[in-house]
């Protein structure tokens, strides 16, 4: 057998998920982020304030398998984001772009309902909607943001190229062209 310079030679695995509950049993990453977490991505910053000094509740958490960080290997995950607003913005994932851009990424919705939005760094603009058997495909280059409008825990499984990283940081300058708001009840992307 012949092996690609910097791709390790690993055995076989499984991983047992919990797809109601939005949970990877034997997870290797878990990240967890609560309302703090989200500062300067909200409109109304006051009510994100008021949130976290209310209990600084869960928006999200993100249970994680990594292979090694290579070229050829595959990183997996399930998310499970919460539902709730702040002010009238929908809870969503901080969103982010790949730090190797050119590397997409494929979320299945398994439960709940609300958004994906993906923008592009010259300001581009796609939204797809979530619900159980909803795939989205985010192409190489798109930033991507969760987005739940729903009244129970959004949960999707995604994955991505190994080396894709996370790019956080142009989000946070550039924001993400348009938000997801509840006006008269309905969720409305403006
Ligand atoms: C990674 C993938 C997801 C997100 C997760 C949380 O490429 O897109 O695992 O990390 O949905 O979102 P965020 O924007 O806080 O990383
Ligand atoms: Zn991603």
């Amino acid at each position: 057998m012949q092996l690609h310079e910097g791709t390790s030679f690993i055995h076989p695995f499984l991983v047992e998920f919990d797809l109601d509950a939005g949970i990877m049993k034997n997870h290797k990453g878990h990240t967890v982020r609560k309302a703090s977490a989200m500062k300067g991505h909200y409109k109304d910053e006051a009510a994100l304030d008021r949130l976290i000094a209310n209990g600084d509740p869960l928006h999200y958490e993100v249970f994680e398998c990594l292979p090694p960080e290579e070229y050829g290997q595959i990183f997996f995950c399930i998310s499970k984001l919460m539902p709730g607003k702040v002010g009238d913005e929908y809870f969503m994932t901080k969103g982010h772009y790949h730090t190797v851009a050119h590397t997409g990424e494929l979320y299945l919705c398994l439960r709940g309902e609300g958004y994906m939005l993906m923008k592009t760094a010259d300001g581009q603009f796609d939204a797809q909607p979530f619900y159980r058997g909803a795939m989205v495909y985010c192409p190489p280059y798109w930033a991507h943001r969760s987005v739940n409008t729903g009244k129970e825990p959004l949960i999707s499984f995604c994955s991505y190229n190994a080396e894709a990283g996370h790019n956080y940081g142009d989000i946070e300058k550039e924001g993400f062209v348009k938000r997801v708001l509840e006006v008269n009840g309905k969720p409305v992307i403006k």
